[in-house]
């Protein structure tokens, strides 16, 4: 498993047009770059690249406009040793991206979305993010509905483990993901975090991703580059219940937070 601070932040840098916060910022592979040397420099420890919008409703991109996005970006990075993770479903990008330097692939279809990605990942030796979302971006906000959301999660994550080892992935670089608004209503996304602690109870590290999302702002009203005080108290929430790695867009004010959180908790370094 790739070594990283704990608690640690992925800093997420999408190289998209439509993403929900950030959507356009970072088009330009110059401004990218920028901005994900910025996140390292104020304390993340990697650097999600994304190419492809996942928030609810938005329509899938092709491979080749997904590697024109992100390779840039992923190539200047990678040489100059930055901390990568690539934010992709196909096994052609994340393979793409391991050879510029990537150390992490960020999957959220749980190696479901391309039947050659397991096997990449297997062979690169690459540690994997599984995450949990009900159906695709395009429907998954349609009436999400579930008898227990975290017993359902759970024996998802633990069976998309199973499928990772049996196709040969070293169960050591498995990370699991919840899947915060991935299918999910304001009350399925608390109740994952208040219950986080089944989850971190399965043995894989947790990566949460709550950053800016939508049920913040319902619960403060606020729109989306308001929600940074939001984005700290899910974090720090799921931080004490046994979540390790936070992917936010606002990298210095959870870093300031985590570290306070692990200082309080004397888990530092643990
Ligand atoms: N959330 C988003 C994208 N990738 N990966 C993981 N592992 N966990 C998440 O919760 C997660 C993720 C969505 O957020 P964002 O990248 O900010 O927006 P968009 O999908 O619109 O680009």
């Amino acid at each position: 498993m790739i070594e990283l601070e704990r608690p640690s932040v992925m800093g997420v840098l999408n190289v998209t047009p439509d993403s929900f916060s950030d959507g356009g910022r970072y088009l330009d592979p110059t401004a990218a770059v920028a901005h994900g040397e910025q996140m390292l420099a104020v304390g993340a420890s990697i650097v999600d690249v994304g190419g492809e919008s996942t928030r609810p409703g938005a329509e899938p991109v092709s491979e080749l406009e997904e590697l024109r996005r992100v390779m840039p970006v992923v190539e200047r990075l990678g040489a100059a040793g930055a901390p990568l993770s690539i934010d992709t479903r196909r096994a052609e990008v994340a393979k793409r991206a391991l050879a510029a330097g990537a150390a992490f692939v960020n999957d959220v279809t749980a190696l479901r979305g391309d039947p050659a990605m397991a096997g990449l990942v297997a062979t690169s030796g690459a540690d994997v993010c599984l995450m949990h979302m009900l159906a695709e971006p395009k429907t998954m906000q349609e009436n999400p509905r579930y008898d227990d959301v975290v017993s359902e999660v759970k024996s998802f994550l633990e069976q998309r483990v199973r499928f990772a080892v049996d196709q040969g992935i070293d169960e050591q670089r498995v990370w699991l993901d919840p899947g915060i608004g991935f299918g999910k209503t304001l009350d399925h996304n608390l109740e994952l975090l208040r219950r986080l602690g089944e989850l971190a109870a399965i043995g894989r590290p947790l990566l949460v991703g709550a950053s800016r999302k939508s049920f913040l702002g319902k619960v403060t009203g606020r729109p989306e580059h308001e929600r940074v005080a939001g984005t700290i108290a899910a974090n720090l929430m799921a931080y004490e219940r046994g979540a390790t790695m936070f992917r936010v867009h606002d990298v210095a004010e959870t870093c300031d937070a985590l570290r306070v959180a692990a200082a309080t908790l004397n888990r530092h370094g643990e």
